[in-house]
């Protein structure tokens, strides 16, 4: 019963938070006129699920040796990320109001030598994949039990790197780590099979030999279960392939290759930030 409670307290906390960074990216990237808003909302639930359901941290700490980490591999979703982080209370909310200014913390691409919360500094894609492996590498060395989530766009996918990593992740059993996929199935200006095709994705990644799972990325019991899975005695790496919308939640932006960067006018503003409030 109490479980119960728990599992259903935590799905309210992220299904509030998600609306609220939805709402806060869009007025982010509408008041700054840059920004990367069709994967920031394709990965809302994810990140959301992540900060308030899963990850063990403290903001009031963010090199406490034992916390989870979180790895954001698609370092252009910053309104995603940084939504997050404000709202788990690693800095003042109102710090969002300075998202790229001249001097702001708030870069377009996440730094960690001055944001608290950032694990990695990201933007050239491909990069945080292998960075997140080293970190799970890390703790498994210092016999620490923290777990180590990373989260690639698919496009990001056709990085080389990133099946490097893959490929070392398997050998070495690395069994603390979890790549979440952002299966949108966009990437900058056109769509992943267009491009260069990825499918099947689930089979490549089992045949490199790690567990794979497959969810509704904006289904948020289906996230809070497969992320939230105790991972201390898994032999292999996970990972999550979360099928999602790019642009979610947003009817004219939904799934529309053109908001991968693309920045509202004030009518297409106030009817985003009206269907994200329903
Ligand atoms: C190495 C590298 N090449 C190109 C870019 C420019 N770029 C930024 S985002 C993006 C598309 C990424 O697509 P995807 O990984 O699918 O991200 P999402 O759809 O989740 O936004 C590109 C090409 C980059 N940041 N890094
Ligand atoms: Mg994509």
């Amino acid at each position: 019963m109490t479980q119960m409670h728990d599992k259903d307290d935590r799905l309210a906390r992220i299904r509030d938070n998600a609306s609220w960074m939805r709402r806060r990216a869009m007025q982010m990237v509408f008041a700054r006129g840059l920004g990367h808003i069709g994967g920031d909302l394709s990965a809302t639930d994810i990140v959301a699920t992540l900060f308030f359901g899963v990850l063990n941290f403290d903001p009031k700490r963010p090199d406490w040796p034992d916390r989870d980490r979180f790895v954001m591999s698609k370092g252009h979703a910053t309104g995603v990320l940084y939504t997050a982080l404000a709202r788990a209370g690693y800095w003042p909310e109102d710090r969002l109001d300075t998202y790229m200014d001249n001097g702001s913390m708030l870069n377009g691409h996440p730094n960690r030598n001055y944001l608290p919360g950032v694990e990695a500094n990201t933007g050239p894609l491909g990069h945080g994949f292998p960075i997140a492996l080293g970190i799970a590498i890390g703790g498994r060395i210092a016999k620490r039990n923290y777990r180590t989530f990373v989260l690639t766009g698919d496009g990001e996918q056709q990085e080389g790197s990133n099946w490097e990593a893959a490929m070392t992740a398997a050998h070495r059993k690395v069994g603390n780590l979890t790549l979440i996929i952002d299966r949108n199935r966009l990437q900058q200006g056109a769509g992943t099979e267009e491009t260069a095709g990825l499918d099947p994705l689930d089979a490549k990644y089992r045949a490199f030999g790690w567990e794979v799972v497959e969810v509704d990325g904006h289904d948020h019991g289906q996230l809070l279960e497969v992320l939230g899975a105790p991972v201390g005695s898994r032999e292999r790496p996970l990972c999550v392939i979360a099928n999602t919308i790019k642009g979610k939640g947003v009817s004219f932006m939904e799934n529309q290759v053109k908001w991968h960067h693309g920045v509202p006018n004030e009518a297409e503003y106030e009817q985003a930030i009206e269907e994200l409030a329903r």
